[in-house]
Protein backbone atom coordinates (compact mmCIF):
# COMPACT_ATOMS: atom_id res chain seq x y z
CA UNK A 1 0.00 0.00 0.00
CA UNK A 2 3.25 2.25 0.60
CA UNK A 3 3.22 3.28 -3.34
CA UNK A 4 0.18 4.56 -3.29
CA UNK A 5 -1.38 8.00 -2.99
CA UNK A 6 -4.16 9.31 -0.87
CA UNK A 7 -6.69 12.03 -1.67
CA UNK A 8 -6.53 14.98 1.37
CA UNK A 9 -8.51 17.89 1.00
CA UNK A 10 -7.90 18.74 -2.70
CA UNK A 11 -4.47 17.25 -2.96
CA UNK A 12 -2.86 14.11 -3.59
CA UNK A 13 -0.59 13.04 -1.73
CA UNK A 14 2.10 10.16 -1.22
CA UNK A 15 1.17 8.20 1.15
CA UNK A 16 4.11 8.60 3.32
CA UNK A 17 2.86 12.63 3.22
CA UNK A 18 -0.82 11.34 4.35
CA UNK A 19 -0.43 12.29 8.28
CA UNK A 20 -2.44 14.14 10.77
CA UNK A 21 -1.51 15.65 14.21
CA UNK A 22 -1.58 13.87 17.13
CA UNK A 23 -3.86 16.12 18.41
CA UNK A 24 -6.28 15.35 15.54
CA UNK A 25 -9.94 15.40 17.51
CA UNK A 26 -11.45 12.51 15.47
CA UNK A 27 -8.40 10.32 17.11
CA UNK A 28 -9.61 10.99 20.48
CA UNK A 29 -13.22 10.69 20.38
CA UNK A 30 -14.09 9.13 17.08
CA UNK A 31 -16.38 12.02 15.99
CA UNK A 32 -16.42 10.88 12.22
CA UNK A 33 -17.74 9.41 9.25
CA UNK A 34 -16.72 7.30 6.51
CA UNK A 35 -17.37 5.30 3.30
CA UNK A 36 -16.39 1.97 2.03
CA UNK A 37 -16.99 1.91 -1.84
CA UNK A 38 -15.98 -0.83 -4.46
CA UNK A 39 -14.41 0.24 -8.10
CA UNK A 40 -14.89 -3.07 -10.41
CA UNK A 41 -13.08 -3.84 -13.38
CA UNK A 42 -15.87 -4.69 -16.48
CA UNK A 43 -15.32 -5.34 -19.95
CA UNK A 44 -15.83 -1.44 -20.88
CA UNK A 45 -12.89 -0.08 -18.06
CA UNK A 46 -13.12 0.04 -14.36
CA UNK A 47 -16.30 1.70 -12.20
CA UNK A 48 -17.27 2.32 -9.40
CA UNK A 49 -20.40 0.68 -8.18
CA UNK A 50 -22.80 3.07 -6.75
CA UNK A 51 -20.64 6.05 -6.62
CA UNK A 52 -23.50 8.39 -5.89
CA UNK A 53 -25.35 6.74 -3.39
CA UNK A 54 -22.11 5.93 -1.50
CA UNK A 55 -21.24 9.63 -1.69
CA UNK A 56 -25.17 11.06 -0.46
CA UNK A 57 -25.05 8.29 2.22
CA UNK A 58 -20.84 10.14 3.74
CA UNK A 59 -22.96 13.14 3.47
CA UNK A 60 -25.98 12.30 5.36
CA UNK A 61 -23.71 10.49 7.79
CA UNK A 62 -22.04 13.94 8.16
CA UNK A 63 -25.23 15.07 8.99
CA UNK A 64 -26.69 13.34 11.31
CA UNK A 65 -23.29 13.98 13.54
CA UNK A 66 -23.77 17.68 12.61
CA UNK A 67 -20.47 17.87 10.67
CA UNK A 68 -20.29 20.18 7.84
CA UNK A 69 -18.11 18.60 4.58
CA UNK A 70 -16.42 21.67 2.87
CA UNK A 71 -17.04 20.18 -0.85
CA UNK A 72 -20.00 19.66 -2.52
CA UNK A 73 -20.91 15.53 -2.85
CA UNK A 74 -20.36 16.42 -6.72
CA UNK A 75 -16.80 17.63 -5.66
CA UNK A 76 -16.02 14.70 -3.88
CA UNK A 77 -17.18 12.11 -6.58
CA UNK A 78 -14.65 13.79 -8.76
CA UNK A 79 -12.29 13.52 -6.16
CA UNK A 80 -12.45 9.51 -5.51
CA UNK A 81 -12.26 9.02 -9.55
CA UNK A 82 -9.62 11.07 -9.45
CA UNK A 83 -7.90 9.08 -7.07
CA UNK A 84 -8.49 6.12 -8.15
CA UNK A 85 -6.84 6.79 -11.95
CA UNK A 86 -3.64 8.57 -10.16
CA UNK A 87 -3.24 5.33 -8.28
CA UNK A 88 -3.68 3.09 -11.81
CA UNK A 89 -5.99 0.68 -9.72
CA UNK A 90 -8.01 -1.45 -11.75
CA UNK A 91 -10.10 -2.83 -9.13
CA UNK A 92 -9.67 -1.60 -5.69
CA UNK A 93 -11.47 -0.79 -1.96
CA UNK A 94 -11.90 2.89 -1.73
CA UNK A 95 -12.48 5.00 2.42
CA UNK A 96 -13.60 8.42 2.18
CA UNK A 97 -12.98 9.68 5.70
CA UNK A 98 -14.64 12.93 7.27
CA UNK A 99 -12.66 14.09 10.56
CA UNK A 100 -12.23 16.66 12.87
CA UNK A 101 -8.81 18.74 12.77
CA UNK A 102 -6.32 19.37 15.12
CA UNK A 103 -7.19 22.72 15.80
CA UNK A 104 -9.80 22.07 18.85
CA UNK A 105 -9.65 19.76 21.77
CA UNK A 106 -12.72 18.70 23.99
CA UNK A 107 -16.33 17.80 23.62
CA UNK A 108 -17.48 20.95 22.10
CA UNK A 109 -16.39 20.33 18.80
CA UNK A 110 -18.37 23.53 17.25
CA UNK A 111 -15.99 25.90 15.33
CA UNK A 112 -13.46 22.75 14.51
CA UNK A 113 -12.15 22.48 10.84
CA UNK A 114 -13.65 19.41 8.73
CA UNK A 115 -11.26 17.84 6.80
CA UNK A 116 -11.80 14.38 4.07
CA UNK A 117 -9.04 12.01 3.26
CA UNK A 118 -9.76 9.72 0.56
CA UNK A 119 -7.66 6.52 0.47
CA UNK A 120 -7.90 3.49 -2.14
CA UNK A 121 -6.24 0.09 -2.26
CA UNK A 122 -6.68 -3.39 -3.63
CA UNK A 123 -8.46 -5.51 -0.97
CA UNK A 124 -9.53 -8.51 -2.11
CA UNK A 125 -12.73 -10.86 -0.69
CA UNK A 126 -13.89 -9.90 2.76
CA UNK A 127 -14.38 -12.94 4.15
CA UNK A 128 -12.43 -14.95 1.98
CA UNK A 129 -12.75 -17.02 -1.25
CA UNK A 130 -14.16 -19.97 0.21
CA UNK A 131 -16.26 -18.12 2.17
CA UNK A 132 -18.07 -16.56 -0.73
CA UNK A 133 -18.29 -20.76 -2.36
CA UNK A 134 -18.99 -22.58 0.68
CA UNK A 135 -20.20 -20.07 3.26
CA UNK A 136 -18.69 -18.92 6.53
CA UNK A 137 -19.17 -19.92 10.03
CA UNK A 138 -20.61 -17.69 12.55
CA UNK A 139 -21.70 -17.01 16.31
CA UNK A 140 -24.16 -14.65 17.90
CA UNK A 141 -21.97 -11.45 19.69
CA UNK A 142 -22.32 -11.02 23.44
CA UNK A 143 -22.32 -7.65 22.46
CA UNK A 144 -25.66 -5.44 21.40
CA UNK A 145 -26.02 -3.76 18.69
CA UNK A 146 -25.77 0.23 19.29
CA UNK A 147 -30.02 1.13 20.70
CA UNK A 148 -30.78 4.09 17.99
CA UNK A 149 -30.45 6.44 20.79
CA UNK A 150 -27.18 5.73 21.85
CA UNK A 151 -25.49 5.90 18.70
CA UNK A 152 -27.96 6.54 15.40
CA UNK A 153 -26.69 3.59 13.07
CA UNK A 154 -27.65 5.22 10.12
CA UNK A 155 -24.54 7.38 10.33
CA UNK A 156 -21.64 5.35 9.20
CA UNK A 157 -19.55 6.82 11.61
CA UNK A 158 -15.94 6.52 13.07
CA UNK A 159 -16.95 5.52 16.60
CA UNK A 160 -20.00 3.38 16.05
CA UNK A 161 -17.22 0.48 15.42
CA UNK A 162 -15.75 0.12 18.62
CA UNK A 163 -18.64 -1.56 19.00
CA UNK A 164 -18.05 -3.95 15.39
CA UNK A 165 -14.50 -4.18 16.46
CA UNK A 166 -15.49 -5.47 19.86
CA UNK A 167 -17.65 -8.31 18.45
CA UNK A 168 -15.50 -9.06 15.68
CA UNK A 169 -12.33 -9.48 17.67
CA UNK A 170 -14.15 -11.78 20.01
CA UNK A 171 -15.77 -13.99 17.19
CA UNK A 172 -12.42 -14.66 15.73
CA UNK A 173 -10.90 -15.48 18.83
CA UNK A 174 -13.48 -18.41 19.70
CA UNK A 175 -12.54 -19.94 16.44
CA UNK A 176 -15.41 -18.11 13.78
CA UNK A 177 -15.47 -16.16 11.28
CA UNK A 178 -17.49 -13.00 11.79
CA UNK A 179 -19.99 -12.43 14.38
CA UNK A 180 -23.98 -11.74 14.05
CA UNK A 181 -25.08 -8.76 16.51
CA UNK A 182 -28.58 -8.79 18.06
CA UNK A 183 -30.34 -5.39 18.62
CA UNK A 184 -31.57 -4.56 22.26
CA UNK A 185 -34.43 -6.27 21.88
CA UNK A 186 -32.64 -9.55 21.23
CA UNK A 187 -33.86 -9.58 17.39
CA UNK A 188 -31.30 -9.79 14.66
CA UNK A 189 -29.58 -6.62 13.27
CA UNK A 190 -26.24 -7.11 11.18
CA UNK A 191 -22.82 -8.37 11.14
CA UNK A 192 -20.08 -6.57 12.61
CA UNK A 193 -19.63 -4.80 9.16
CA UNK A 194 -22.36 -6.32 6.92
CA UNK A 195 -26.35 -6.37 6.79
CA UNK A 196 -27.85 -10.10 7.20
CA UNK A 197 -30.37 -12.00 5.18
CA UNK A 198 -32.28 -14.90 5.55
CA UNK A 199 -34.32 -17.11 3.42
CA UNK A 200 -37.18 -19.13 4.73
CA UNK A 201 -39.79 -21.15 2.51
CA UNK A 202 -38.81 -19.00 -0.26
CA UNK A 203 -39.33 -15.84 1.38
CA UNK A 204 -36.47 -13.59 1.83
CA UNK A 205 -36.24 -11.90 5.05
CA UNK A 206 -33.87 -9.08 5.96
CA UNK A 207 -34.27 -6.65 9.38
CA UNK A 208 -35.80 -2.87 9.08
CA UNK A 209 -33.59 -0.14 9.18
CA UNK A 210 -34.09 1.06 12.30
CA UNK A 211 -30.90 -0.66 14.28
CA UNK A 212 -28.81 -1.34 11.48
CA UNK A 213 -26.80 0.34 8.61
CA UNK A 214 -28.82 1.42 5.59
CA UNK A 215 -26.42 -0.57 3.61
CA UNK A 216 -26.52 0.17 -0.02
CA UNK A 217 -25.44 -3.64 -1.10
CA UNK A 218 -28.76 -4.42 1.01
CA UNK A 219 -30.27 -2.35 -1.32
CA UNK A 220 -29.28 -3.72 -4.24
CA UNK A 221 -30.04 -7.21 -2.86
CA UNK A 222 -33.70 -6.07 -2.75
CA UNK A 223 -33.96 -4.54 -6.13
CA UNK A 224 -32.08 -7.81 -7.89
CA UNK A 225 -34.68 -9.36 -5.71
CA UNK A 226 -37.88 -7.62 -6.60
CA UNK A 227 -36.79 -7.66 -10.56
CA UNK A 228 -36.12 -11.87 -10.17
CA UNK A 229 -39.63 -11.96 -8.72
CA UNK A 230 -38.79 -13.11 -5.00
CA UNK A 231 -40.83 -12.63 -2.01
CA UNK A 232 -39.21 -10.00 0.54
CA UNK A 233 -39.83 -8.93 3.64
CA UNK A 234 -38.30 -6.19 6.25
CA UNK A 235 -39.01 -7.71 9.19
CA UNK A 236 -37.74 -8.77 12.58
CA UNK A 237 -36.73 -11.98 13.13
CA UNK A 238 -35.09 -13.53 16.43
CA UNK A 239 -31.77 -16.05 16.32
CA UNK A 240 -34.01 -19.37 16.90
CA UNK A 241 -35.19 -18.18 13.36
CA UNK A 242 -31.99 -17.74 11.83
CA UNK A 243 -31.36 -20.93 13.08
CA UNK A 244 -34.14 -22.79 11.26
CA UNK A 245 -34.28 -20.87 8.03
CA UNK A 246 -33.22 -22.83 4.59
CA UNK A 247 -30.44 -20.19 3.71
CA UNK A 248 -29.11 -17.18 5.85
CA UNK A 249 -26.13 -14.77 3.79
CA UNK A 250 -24.76 -11.37 4.85
CA UNK A 251 -23.92 -8.67 2.13
CA UNK A 252 -21.83 -5.21 2.62
CA UNK A 253 -19.10 -3.29 0.09
CA UNK A 254 -16.70 -5.03 1.66
CA UNK A 255 -18.38 -8.81 2.05
CA UNK A 256 -19.86 -8.02 -0.95
CA UNK A 257 -22.68 -11.48 -0.89
CA UNK A 258 -20.79 -14.04 1.35
CA UNK A 259 -23.30 -17.10 2.42
CA UNK A 260 -23.83 -17.93 5.84
CA UNK A 261 -23.39 -21.68 6.49
CA UNK A 262 -23.54 -22.31 10.46
CA UNK A 263 -24.53 -20.01 13.01
CA UNK A 264 -23.67 -21.09 16.79
CA UNK A 265 -22.41 -24.33 15.82
CA UNK A 266 -25.86 -25.02 13.98
CA UNK A 267 -25.83 -25.84 10.56
CA UNK A 268 -27.85 -23.36 8.27
CA UNK A 269 -29.85 -25.31 5.38
CA UNK A 270 -27.86 -28.06 4.43
CA UNK A 271 -24.57 -26.08 5.73
CA UNK A 272 -23.67 -24.92 1.85
CA UNK A 273 -24.30 -21.98 0.02
CA UNK A 274 -27.63 -22.09 -1.06
CA UNK A 275 -29.45 -21.42 -4.20
CA UNK A 276 -31.00 -18.04 -3.40
CA UNK A 277 -27.77 -17.21 -2.29
CA UNK A 278 -25.92 -18.49 -5.57
CA UNK A 279 -28.55 -16.48 -7.75
CA UNK A 280 -28.14 -12.99 -5.70
CA UNK A 281 -24.19 -13.73 -6.05
CA UNK A 282 -24.72 -14.31 -9.66
CA UNK A 283 -27.29 -10.87 -10.65
CA UNK A 284 -24.95 -8.97 -8.11
CA UNK A 285 -21.42 -9.74 -9.35
CA UNK A 286 -23.19 -9.74 -13.05
CA UNK A 287 -23.99 -6.16 -11.55
CA UNK A 288 -20.61 -5.04 -10.74
CA UNK A 289 -19.09 -6.10 -13.08
CA UNK A 290 -21.42 -4.34 -15.93
CA UNK A 291 -23.07 -7.24 -17.73
CA UNK A 292 -26.63 -6.34 -16.83
CA UNK A 293 -27.86 -3.86 -18.96
CA UNK A 294 -31.25 -3.23 -16.28
CA UNK A 295 -28.07 -2.30 -13.77
CA UNK A 296 -26.31 -0.13 -15.72
CA UNK A 297 -26.73 3.35 -13.95
CA UNK A 298 -24.99 1.44 -11.00
CA UNK A 299 -21.73 2.23 -12.79
CA UNK A 300 -19.23 5.21 -13.33
CA UNK A 301 -16.73 4.63 -15.73
CA UNK A 302 -13.57 6.22 -14.51
N1 LIG B 1 -23.56 -2.81 8.41
C1 LIG B 1 -22.40 -2.34 8.89
C2 LIG B 1 -22.25 -2.18 10.36
C3 LIG B 1 -21.38 -2.02 8.01
O1 LIG B 1 -20.23 -1.54 8.50
C4 LIG B 1 -21.55 -2.21 6.63
C5 LIG B 1 -20.44 -1.90 5.66
C6 LIG B 1 -22.79 -2.70 6.17
C7 LIG B 1 -23.78 -2.98 7.09
C8 LIG B 1 -23.10 -2.86 4.71
O2 LIG B 1 -23.24 -1.62 4.08
P1 LIG B 1 -22.93 -1.42 2.53
O3 LIG B 1 -21.46 -1.51 2.38
O4 LIG B 1 -23.46 -0.07 2.23
O5 LIG B 1 -23.63 -2.50 1.81
N2 LIG B 1 -19.14 -2.09 6.16
C9 LIG B 1 -18.00 -1.47 5.50
C10 LIG B 1 -16.76 -1.52 6.34
C11 LIG B 1 -15.98 -2.79 6.42
C12 LIG B 1 -14.65 -2.64 7.15
O6 LIG B 1 -14.14 -3.67 7.63
O7 LIG B 1 -14.11 -1.53 7.24
C13 LIG B 1 -17.83 -2.01 4.10
O8 LIG B 1 -18.34 -3.08 3.76
O9 LIG B 1 -17.21 -1.32 3.31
Amino acid sequence: MKNLSIWMDGKIVPWKNANVHVMTHTLHYGFGVFEGIRCYSTRQGSAVFRLREHTSRLFKSAHILGMDIPYAEEEINEAILETIRRNKLKECYIRPLVYLGSDKLGLNHIGASCHVAIAVWTWGAYLGEDGLKNGIRVKISSFSRHHINVTMTKAKACGAYINSILAKSEAIKNGYDEAILLDVNGNVAEGSGENIFIVRNGVLKTPPLTAVLEGITRDTVLQIAKKEGMSVKEEHFARDELYIADEAFFTGTAAEITPIREVDNRKIGNGKRGPVAKKIQDAFFGAVQGKNELFKSWLTYL
